[in-house]
This record gives C-alpha cells, sequence and structure tokens, in this order.
C-alpha cells in the first residue's frame, strides 16, 4: 500500500467512526399552548397535543417508520421531519388536538409504543419506548409583573439588557432534565434571535443588548418543562425523552414611536400609503418581494391585511406621528 492511500484509509476510517456511531433516540412530546396579551392576562389555547419522535444520527437512515401502541391512532405513521448532516434525520407522527388533557391521554396514553422503522442507510428493526404517565407541571407559564408590558417598550431603551421576571415552577420528583426556556423569533421570516434554558426554579431572565434588532417585530415563547431523560436507553448509546410542556406565547416590537412611518420622514402620509399598499398586496412577510423586516405588518402577525390596514388609516388619520 502506497503511502498517500493507507493515509486515505485511516481517514476515511476515522471519519467513518465519527459518522457511524448510529445511534438512535426516541422521544415523546406533550404540550399545550398559552398566549400572553397583557401583564396579568394569559389565555389558554386548549390546543393538548403530542409529537413522537425518532432520531438518528445518520442522514437518510430511514425509509419508513411507524407506531404501533395501544391506542386509537396506531399503527401511527411517521414523517420525515430533518434530513439534514451533522444532525441526521428525524421522524415525527402526531397527535391530533385536543381541548383537554384527559382527551389526550385517551388517545396517547402512557404505556408500551414499539417503533418500526425500515432500514436505508442504517439497518431497519424495532425498539420499544414506554411512554410516562403525563406529568405537566402545577403552574402555569407567565410573564409576571411588569415584564409584558415592558417588553412591549423595550425598543425605547434597547442598549440596556431586557430583564424580565417569571414564577418558575416546581420541579417533579424523578424528572432529570426540566427546565425553563426561552426562544424569541422574527414574526416574518422566523430567523431564531435568542435562546436560552435555565432551572426549572429560575425567576428572572436576560435579553442581552444586541440580541435583538431595531425595527423588527417578535415572538417569543416560554416553556415550562417537565422532562424524564434516560440516556443510552435508546440504540447503540441513543436516549429515550419524555417531556410535558406547558408554553406561552407572546409578541412584541421593535419598531420605534411611529410605526406606521413606513419611510421615516415623521409623517404618515400618501408615500407611505404607497409603501403599505405594495407590501398589501404581497401579504406574507415570509415573501421574498417583502421588505425586510415586514414593517408594514403593523399587527406582529406574519402577514400584512385589512387589520393593519385599520391601524394604518388611524395614523394616516392623524398624518403627524404621535410618540407611543
Ligand atoms: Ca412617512
Ligand atoms: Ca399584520
Amino acid at each position: 500500500m502506497k503511502i498517500g492511500a493507507w493515509t486515505a484509509a485511516v481517514l476515511a476510517s476515522a471519519v467513518g467512526s465519527l459518522a457511524s456511531a448510529q445511534a438512535i433516540s426516541f422521544g415523546s412530546s406533550k404540550a399545550e399552548n398559552y398566549l400572553q396579551t397583557a401583564d396579568g392576562v394569559v389565555t389558554p389555547y386548549n390546543d393538548w397535543s403530542c409529537v413522537l419522535s425518532i432520531s438518528a444520527d445518520t442522514v437518510d437512515a430511514f425509509s419508513d417508520c411507524s407506531i404501533t401502541y395501544a391506542g386509537p391512532l396506531s399503527p401511527l405513521g411517521l414523517g420525515i421531519v430533518g434530513n439534514t448532516a451533522p444532525y441526521g434525520q428525524v421522524w415525527y407522527g402526531y397527535s391530533t388536538l385536543h381541548s383537554t388533557l384527559a382527551s389526550l391521554d385517551a388517545e396517547i396514553p402512557p404505556g408500551d409504543y414499539e417503533f418500526s422503522f425500515t432500514g436505508n442507510a442504517l439497518p431497519g428493526g424495532t425498539h420499544t419506548f414506554t411512554l410516562p404517565p403525563s406529568t405537566f407541571c402545577a403552574e402555569t407559564p407567565e410573564l409576571v409583573s411588569d415584564t409584558y408590558s415592558r417588553l412591549q417598550t423595550y425598543k425605547n431603551d434597547m442598549s440596556l439588557d431586557f430583564i424580565g421576571q417569571m414564577s418558575g415552577f416546581a420541579d417533579v420528583p424523578g424528572a432529570n432534565a426540566s427546565a425553563v426556556s426561552f426562544v424569541v423569533y422574527d414574526v416574518g421570516k422566523g430567523g431564531l434571535f435568542w435562546s436560552a434554558s435555565l432551572p426549572p426554579t429560575a425567576i428572572s431572565f436576560t435579553i442581552p443588548t444586541g440580541s435583538l434588532e431595531v425595527g423588527r417585530a417578535y415572538f417569543g415563547v416560554m416553556y415550562y418543562t417537565v422532562s424524564f431523560s434516560s440516556p443510552g436507553a435508546g440504540i447503540n448509546g441513543g436516549s429515550h425523552a419524555s417531556s410535558f410542556s406547558k408554553n406561552v406565547f407572546f409578541y412584541f416590537n421593535t419598531r420605534g414611536p411611529c410605526p406606521a412611518d413606513l419611510n421615516g420622514d415623521t409623517f404618515v402620509d400618501d408615500e407611505d400609503f404607497v409603501l403599505f399598499a405594495q407590501a398589501y398586496n404581497i401579504l406574507l412577510c415570509s415573501e421574498i418581494a417583502m421588505p425586510d423586516k415586514c414593517p408594514a405588518d403593523l399587527t406582529n402577525q406574519g402577514t400584512v391585511d385589512d387589520e393593519d390596514f385599520v391601524v394604518f388609516a388611524q395614523a394616516y388619520d392623524q398624518l403627524l406621528c404621535n410618540p407611543e
């Protein structure tokens, strides 16, 4: 063997051993969502749901996956939600939406779930994952004190860190991976701007200055997640994980004192109306044609539609910007 070929073989072997750990993990995530719209105002969506997942650290690991279990959706087909290096391939199977936890638990009860996976880059097989009884925290996730309203006016003070408060939650005995966690996304194009994970009993969080941009609309989610993790219980070192998460959504923007002044000349007039009409015709903030930061989405919901027109028309009638 020439030295060059030997080196290549060793390299291939080393890369192969890194890439072929072939760990396969199994999970379940039950969740309920809430919406916060003011200080002290948190409303449940009553949309209890569950995702069952299988993830392999190899791209194109399987060609098909399904779950058989003692419940009405069995056999439950799974679909691919991710398939990129270095994360590998992830399959999800979904419950339907339920207005109560009892109804969700009737459809996705605790017990044994037998995952079947058809081989592709990895061998096929079956594996039993045991879903524990539903164990949500008692607390409702909420930005407490004046955190919500201060977030709405953070745009006036973005050179400072934003420090908010929550109540945290009492963890459940036996849970070993529980957390209060956060994500903040851009409403229009969906990019992640800030995330954090804290212990369940944490009662404050900090968004460091510089994390957010002037002129954007954001939605944030705070998760109260009770989580049970069993590293090594999956295949080839993969894990089992079950989480039970209460999530609260909140919206805010950093658009300054006069959002309807789309060209920034301190008046809301016909020039702004032209810009508004162009955005209205595009409709979706996620469209490539939409101006960056989607400034005409005055309601922070990801579209420019009649609701935004109502807000715009009120500002147009006033002509001069009135700082909020
Ligand atoms: Ca203007
Ligand atoms: Ca809108």
